[in-house]
C-alpha cells in the first residue's frame, strides 16, 4: 500500500508540475476502501478446484454467500490473514455452527461438517493491544 501510494503521489507530482496545483484525494479514497474490505477466496471443489471466486465483504458485517456458492464451497481462504480474521457459518446471517480455520483446502476431510455447508461469514479487523504487565503486544481478533 505504501509503495502504491508513494507511486501515485510521485505521478501526481509530475502532473502538477505542468498543471495548476490541485488537491486530489481520490488515491487516498481508493487505498482506504481497499483496507476496509476483506477478501475471501472460495472454490466449489477441494484443493482450490474450479469454479472459484473472490468475494469482498465489509469487516464486522455478516456476508451471505450468493446462491451459486451457498452450500457448495469445498475450499476457502481468507486472503488477508494479517489484517482480518474470518469465521465461516453453517447458516445465512452468521447462524448455526461456526468454524474459524482461516485457510482450508479441503472442507471434506476431518469431520467434514462444513463441506458444502458454508452459507455466510464475518471477517473482523484484527486489532493489536499491549498486554498490561506483559512483555509485548498481543494480537486479538475483534469480537462482534
Ligand atoms: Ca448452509
Amino acid at each position: 500500500m505504501f509503495n502504491l501510494k508513494t507511486t501515485i503521489l510521485i505521478a501526481m507530482g509530475v502532473l502538477s508540475a505542468t498543471a495548476a496545483p490541485t488537491v486530489d484525494t481520490s488515491s487516498d479514497s481508493i487505498i482506504t476502501a481497499r483496507q476496509n474490505t476483506a477478501f475471501v477466496f472460495a472454490c466449489q471443489n477441494a484443493h482450490w478446484g474450479n469454479p472459484c471466486q473472490t468475494f469482498r465483504s465489509n469487516p464486522g458485517s455478516c456476508f451471505n454467500v450468493p446462491g451459486s456458492y451457498n452450500d457448495r464451497i469445498s475450499s476457502i481462504r481468507n486472503l488477508d490473514k494479517s489484517r482480518f480474521h474470518c469465521v465461516w457459518y453453517e447458516h445465512s446471517n452468521c447462524g448455526g455452527r461456526s468454524y474459524g480455520n482461516q485457510e482450508d483446502a479441503n472442507l471434506h476431510d476431518g469431520d467434514g461438517f462444513f463441506s458444502d455447508r458454508i452459507s455466510s461469514w464475518r471477517c473482523n479487523t484484527r486489532q493489536f493491544r499491549t498486554a498490561t504487565g506483559g512483555s509485548g503486544a498481543v494480537e486479538v481478533a475483534e469480537q462482534q
